[in-house]
């Protein structure tokens, strides 16, 4: 039963993506930097104390890829606290490309990567590409997942992995190109 403002809602957001093409999501635990990455990415931008996302946000961003055609990606930076679940899902659908990011000091935001994975699983296409990125890598002091046993992680689950630093400004780049390029 839907009513006409859902049906406006899903025309535009079928038309977003059909107008724009690639389709890119950030998901992970809350506070694993998500939204830095996506500012760090598209404005060169990073926030020490940013607010935690409210549902879901967007930002577009040209870029090259490897056969020299240039696309305008799309990147959907999802909240990752538990509340939102149920909007955030929904933006699952129809993308190419997911970031799965988790913190290497946090050992219960890389525990969790096995839910998110599943949450993927269940809600994208099947042919979605994930990239596993381990982000904060500038707080080497702090880290407790050591980037072997993300390896492993990634190859069991057939990822390719990246550890990424949104304050440094380490591999951000390096991660959307990396996804886009398939
Ligand atoms: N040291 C360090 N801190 C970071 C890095 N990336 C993000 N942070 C910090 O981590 C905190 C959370 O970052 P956010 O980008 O808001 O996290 P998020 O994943 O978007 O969180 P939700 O929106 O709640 O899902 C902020 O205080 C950031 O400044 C990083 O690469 N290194
Ligand atoms: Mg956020």
């Amino acid at each position: 039963n839907v009513n006409i403002y859902t049906y406006i809602y899903l025309s535009y957001f079928h038309f977003t993506i059909f107008y724009f093409g690639c389709l890119v999501v950030l998901i992970g635990d809350s506070g694993v930097g998500k939204s830095n990455l996506l500012s760090r990415f598209t404005r060169d931008e990073f926030n020490l104390e940013s607010k935690s996302t409210i549902g879901v946000e967007f930002a577009t961003k040209s870029i090259e890829l490897k056969n020299n055609k240039i696309i305008k990606a799309q990147i959907w930076d999802t909240a990752g606290q538990e509340r939102y679940r149920a909007i955030t899902s929904a933006y699952y659908r129809g993308a190419v490309g997911a970031l799965l990011v988790y913190d290497i000091t946090k050992k219960n935001s890389f525990e969790n990567i096995e839910k998110w994975l599943k949450e993927l699983r269940d809600n994208a296409d099947s042919n979605i590409v994930i990239l596993l990125v381990g982000n904060k890598s500038d707080l080497k002091h702090l880290r407790v997942i050591n980037d072997n046993d993300a390896t492993q992680f990634a190859k069991k689950e057939k990822l390719a992995f990246i550890e990424t630093s949104a304050l440094e400004a380490t591999n951000v780049e390096l991660a959307f190109h990396q996804l886009l390029n398939g």
